[in-house]
């Protein structure tokens, strides 16, 4: 296997033997193939589109879904993958009759094969093939292992194999905040037709070339830029905007489910379904902004927040007692002491772990969840008890809880009171080199305000940074999940206007860490929009290449974190630097 996604690839250039996260060679093979499969699909999406005019609501759905299924921590059953292959095939085979019913037939080019698929025929050509035999998933690892990053490398080059890369993670991310927004009935078709087009670019003669790469890269951040517009409000218009809420670490006696993920719609479908039953659901992990959420908040079985980033999650799973129900990423391979309590939903999936699917309506029934949680002691009163008791943590700082202060915090920056504010989103993990942003923060001065969102938070947010001088106004707002980055854009967008300026010009910082393929989404969507003098730690990508790098710092000034110096670093961005 090779791969080298994500940001803790091993000895940071990849994972040759298992991945640091837990994923078997044979599961990296499984999702090589999917991407190569849906890239196909992807492609013929593209021409019955262009062509006929033809718009599959299903292939359009799946296409979205298998790519965020090979997302870092989301799923590491190949059973599941062996599913995802074999429906992508399918697809391509109903759509493909529909091309043909409607008397269109593909360019003559348009299965031309591309060298860096090596033995593989062109994706679009082997989704075609009848005579494959994929019987089991033997059969299919066989396949996928012909399909891994090695055969681009050896054709491209590192560095366009990479950007390739980066085009294929941006995607990742992409299509997961997209099928979170389509969970709750919201879709663009704009995007549909974007995320086939980059498919179908993937697979042609122009992603040979390193500029046409880069403008695709972009390209995709801008429609990213949609997706999270999309998915903001899919969020608010369902649950109401997020307000400044309070939230307990402490658990409450009584029996317990612990949701994890970033799953809105899952957590209420929950909420509902536990309603009466004398079950407490408390948040795990990326869920804690759930709690802001007017639509959510007013559960009072909704009970609370327990434990912290997702890598400490076989800590905090095994020390819970009740059922625990897994909506999205970040996941990991469970301990034996909590596997019987564990399900997953969505496109997540464990090997040997109840899986839940929605039914033809998109229902879910909770109920081996619910049972599981009734089976389970809960929290006992005794336990309760003698548990070291926690400060409340604030939540729900969401772009219109935020702008409704603005002008206090305008009044103090033109004062001085509020010299810089810093952006400290994305991603936590376990690498000793993340002690850098713990650290950061400690370097921060007084007249400084910072605003988190992702995972990053759980190095901070149960500290008490204070209110801003002569303000009430809390010094750290928590903006929300990774898949709130949009509101950190709103936000910046409307100082700018106020100060009639523009995002590079105000004093705002952004020191970014990133862990998986949604903070690659975000980056892009943030260089599509020309922001400038990003920090991106703790390391910097593997599948980038010094010479794309190179691009990146000279357009962008792209800076790698500094993470043996965070105190350096925070003079630099004090000095807006
Ligand atoms: Fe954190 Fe993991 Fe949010 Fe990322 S829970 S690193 O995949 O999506 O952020
Ligand atoms: Fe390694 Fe990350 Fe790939 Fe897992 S997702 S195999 S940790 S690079």
């Amino acid at each position: 296997m090779m791969c080298y996604q994500c940001e803790q690839t091993k000895g940071g250039t990849g994972c040759t033997e298992i991945g640091i996260c837990g994923k078997t060679p044979e599961v990296a093979a499984l999702q090589d193939l999917l991407i190569y499969s849906v890239k196909g699909l992807g492609s013929l999406a593209h021409h019955a589109r262009t062509l006929a005019g033809i718009e599959d609501a299903r292939v359009n759905t799946f296409v979205n879904g298998a790519i965020f299924s090979t997302l870092t921590n989301v799923n590491f059953a190949d059973d599941r993958f062996l599913e995802f292959v074999n429906e992508s095939r399918e697809l391509h085979a109903s759509l493909s009759a529909k091309l043909a019913a409607a008397g269109v037939t593909l360019p003559a080019d348009a299965t031309a094969q591309q060298p860096w698929f090596g033995s593989m025929p062109h994706p679009l050509a082997w989704n075609s093939q009848q005579d494959v035999a994929l019987g089991g998933v033997g059969d299919m690892i066989e396949v996928g292992l012909q399909t891994g990053i090695k055969a681009r490398q050896e054709v491209l080059g590192d560095t366009l194999a990479g950007l390739q890369e980066l085009l294929t993670y941006g995607l990742k991310g992409l299509c997961a905040y997209a099928h979170h927004a389509e969970a709750l009935g919201h879709t663009d078709p704009r995007v549909y037709a974007d995320v086939q087009e980059y498919l179908h670019f993937l697979c042609s003669p122009a992603a040979a070339d390193v500029g046409a790469v880069l403008d695709a890269c972009f390209r995709s951040g801008a429609t990213n830029f949609r997706v999270m517009e999309m998915l903001s409000n899919a969020h608010t218009s369902t649950f109401g905007h997020p307000v400044p809420t309070p939230v307990t670490l402490n658990p409450v006696p009584g029996k317990a489910i612990l949701v994890t993920g970033h799953d809105m719609h899952d957590l209420h479908m929950l909420l509902e379904q536990t309603q009466g039953k004398g079950i407490n659901v408390y948040t795990h992990g990326e869920m804690l902004p759930a709690h802001g959420y007017p639509g959510l908040k007013k559960y009072p079985h909704l009970a609370g927040h327990f434990g912290g980033a997702w890598y400490r999650q076989k800590i905090d799973f095994a020390g819970f007692p009740g059922a625990i129900a897994v909506t999205t990423n970040c996941v990991l391979d469970p301990l034996q002491v909590y596997k019987e309590n564990i399900f997953t939903i969505n496109e997540t999936g464990l090997a040997g772990v109840p899986h839940i699917a929605a039914d033809a309506s998109g229902h879910k029934d909770f109920s081996p969840i619910i049972q599981r949680a009734l089976e389970l002691p809960g929290f006992t009163p005794e336990a309760v008890e003698k548990a070291p008791k926690k400060r409340d943590v604030t939540v729900g700082f969401g772009h219109n809880a935020v702008l409704s202060v603005a002008p206090q915090v305008i009044e103090a920056i033109q004062s001085g009171r509020l010299e810089h504010i810093f952006l400290v989103g994305g991603c936590d993990g376990s690498e000793p080199q993340r002690k850098y942003y713990s650290k950061l923060y400690e370097h921060m001065p007084q007249s400084t305000m910072v605003l988190t969102l992702g995972c990053g938070k759980f190095r901070i947010f149960d500290q008490d940074f204070g209110t801003l001088p002569g303000t009430e106004i809390p010094r750290l707002l928590d903006m929300g999940q990774c898949n709130d980055a949009y509101s950190a854009l709103v936000v910046a967008t409307e100082l700018a206007k106020v100060f009639n300026t523009d995002v590079n010009s105000l004093p705002l910082s952004l020191d970014l860490s990133w862990f998986e393929q949604k903070a690659v989404a975000v980056l892009l969507t943030l260089l599509h929009l020309g922001v400038r003098n990003i920090r991106l730690g703790p390391r910097l990508p593997a599948f980038l290449t010094p010479e794309a790098v190179g691009v990146l710092v000279e357009k962008f000034n792209l800076m790698p974190a500094n993470v043996a110096d965070p105190a350096g670093d925070m003079k630099a961005m004090m000095a807006c630097k």
